[in-house]
Parts: structure tokens; sequence; C-alpha cells
């Protein structure tokens, strides 16, 4: 059966990019493989803001909530927190030292986040290699992720191989998978920049949880151009474009017939439409989310048992890593 492995960082609420660029491929998968999903609280501590203990220990049981609430289930999948197994951390060490410094300096997320400050630690840097580990630890087939992501699926591929190459082969090589639709939700009031839980401005993002009202108002706001044209054209009407993308992915309908029904009508009724499908298509999501926020007990079961799994699969991984690097078993001379 195919493998799949992915993973979120609980760095803030998720937002419509985080669902409709990861979450439905998640749920999706489900049918025909065999799915580990994790929180990777170790990656979201590398972020250049620094965090704050009690809101990361929150929002890393919110985004497991959040994933049972799309419909991540843990009875068919694994679902559990990166920092309960020690082995994650430990394969980025061994992957650290096949992975060159030139490598990951050119890494389009690392330059994003860094551009511009004075401080980035070390763990931002390295970030890429943890993600390796995450995915190469389980013999990951297949990394449903949105097109951010895939440089980071590219490089873990490249240390993967060049590990086997150098010590036979431990690792199979993964592949990203990304959505067909809205695979890159841009900000509301930004359209030329990604929907980010860490750097989108309050009206620029439309979280989850939002009730009816607030997103009716973001989208309503949301920066369009001055010609009152529908169409679909990223160069040209970036904001137009990326309404038309969501509306397309939150109805399942095509672009072209939204863009042809809508135009004409004025940005005010295509954007009270857009608002109207994101809403019906969270309903369902923030009902079963309040449903398991008062069953905290149930969450933390869910995520003992998923640590337990992952454990399973991981542990063997890694000293068959540690092995073939020529590591010295314990209690062996
Ligand atoms: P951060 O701002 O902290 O980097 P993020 O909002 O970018 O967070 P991640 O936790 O990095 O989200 O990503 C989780 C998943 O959501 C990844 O698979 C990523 O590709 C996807 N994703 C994130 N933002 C978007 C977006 N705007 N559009 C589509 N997919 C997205
Ligand atoms: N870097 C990813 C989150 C992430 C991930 C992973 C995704 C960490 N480890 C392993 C897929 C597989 C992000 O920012 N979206």
């Amino acid at each position: 059966m195919t493998r799949v492995f992915s993973g979120m960082q609980p760095s803030g609420e998720p937002h419509l990019g985080n669902l409709l660029g990861a979450w439905v491929n998640w749920v999706g998968m489900q049918d025909r493989a065999d799915c580990i999903y994790c929180v990777v609280d170790l990656h979201a501590i590398t972020s250049p803001n620094e965090h704050d203990p009690a809101t990361l220990r929150q929002r890393t049981v919110d985004l497991a909530t959040g994933m049972l609430a799309v419909g991540v289930d843990p009875e068919r999948s694994v679902l559990f927190v990166q920092s309960h197994l020690h082995e994650h951390a430990e394969c980025a060490w061994l992957l650290n030292c096949v992975t060159s410094f030139g490598e990951l300096r050119k890494q389009p997320q690392f330059k994003e986040k860094s551009e511009g400050r004075e401080s980035v630690s070390a763990g931002l840097f390295d970030y890429p290699v943890l993600q390796a580990a995450d995915i190469l630890l389980y013999h990951a087939d297949e990394v449903p992720v949105g097109e951010d992501q895939r440089h980071h699926i590219e490089l873990a591929r490249d240390i993967g191989q060049r590990f086997n190459h150098r010590f036979g082969d431990v690792f199979a090589l993964p592949k990203a998978i990304h959505p067909t639709a809205a695979a890159r939700v841009m900000d509301l009031q930004d359209p030329t920049t990604k929907m980010s839980k860490s750097q989108s401005s309050e009206k620029g993002i439309v979280r989850v949880l939002d009730e009816a009202k607030k997103i009716e108002k973001k989208f309503k706001s949301a920066v369009t151009d001055s010609a009152a044209d529908i169409r679909y054209d990223r160069d040209e009407k970036p904001g137009v474009s990326n309404l038309l993308e969501i509306f397309a992915a939150v109805t399942g309908r095509e672009i072209d017939g939204l863009a042809a029904e809508y135009d004409g009508r004025g940005y005010g009724a295509f954007k009270g439409a857009v608002a109207e499908a994101v809403v019906e298509r969270l309903r369902p999501v923030q009902e079963r989310y309040a449903e398991l926020t008062d069953d905290r007990g149930e969450v933390a079961r869910v995520l003992e048992r998923g640590a337990e799994k992952a454990r399973a699969i991981a542990a063997p991984t890694l000293a068959s890593a540690q092995e073939a690097m020529g590591l010295l078993p314990r209690g062996e001379a």
C-alpha cells in the first residue's frame, strides 16, 4: 500500500490555504493509502518570531483537533505530535551530516523567512533537514503539500538518495503531491503573497474557525482592482483570480464556469457569493470542532495511540540509518 506522510506547524490558527491546499488532500488520500499526519511542533519553534510556550502548547492541541474535525480518521490513519518521538530530531542530525550548507542556503522558504532579519536561528536554517527526517523515517512514497513546499520535498528526496548511495538502501524516496485546485491560496489583502498563519495580516487571512460575519467582512474588503470584469488571470488580476480559485475549490465547480456566471454582475455580488460558499464549506468543520473541544480526553488518547503507532515505524528506520552509518550499537564492542 502507498504510504503517505504530511505535517503542519502549530504556528497559528489554520486558514483557508491550509484547508484547501493541504487538508482536503490529506482526507481524500485516506481512501487509497496508508496515511500518517503529524503536528510538527519542532518546526514551529524555528520561527524567527519568539514564541510563547503556553500558546505553542495550546496551538498543538488545537491543530490536532482541527485535523480530526476536517476528517482525519484515527481509525485508519496515524495522527501524532512530532516532539513525542525523539526519532525525528535524532534522524535530522544524521541527515545534517549528508546535507550541504549551500543547498540549505538557497532554499526559497529560508530566504523568504530570514530576509531583512538581524538574527535568524540555526533551527530555521536547518528546517528542511528536519522535514526530510519526518518524511524519510516513515518510508513515505507521497507527501501531500501546497506548492510552497515543492523545494523542501525535492530536497528530502535528494538527501535520501545521497544517504542511500553512500551507506546503502535505507530510505524510500518521496514525491510531492499537490492539489489540483487552490494549491496556493493568496492573502486577501496582498494577493501576490500566500495566505500564511504567521505572516498574513488579520484582514488578509480567513481562518477555518472564523464566524460567518467575519468571513463576509473579509471577503468584502478583499483587494481586487479598478476594472470590474471577472476573469481568471493571475498576472493581470491576482485578486480576482485568487477569489475565483477559492470559489472553485470550495464548491467543486470549474473556474471558467464561475467567471462566466459572475462576469458583469460587479465585484460586490461576486465577493458576497464567494463568502457565502466559504461559510457553507466551513460550517460542518466548525461544528465537529466544537464537539471535539468538549472532549479533550479523546484528543489526548488519539495522540497517544498515534505516537505509539508512529514509533513502531520510525524507530526501526532510525536504527537502520545509524547502523548503516557505522554508529556502534549499544552493548556491542
Ligand atoms: P506559516 O506561516 O507558519 O509558515 P503556513 O500558514 O504557511 O504557516 P504551514 O503550516 O507552513 O502553513 O503549512 C501547512 C500546509 O498548508 C502545507 O502543506 C502548505 O503547503 C499548506 N499551505 C499553507 N499555506 C497555504 C496557502 N496559502 N495555500 C495553499 N496551501 C497552503
Ligand atoms: N514545512 C511544512 C510542514 C512540514 C511537513 C513535514 C510537510 C513539516 N514536516 C513533512 C510535509 C511532510 C510546511 O510548512 N507546510
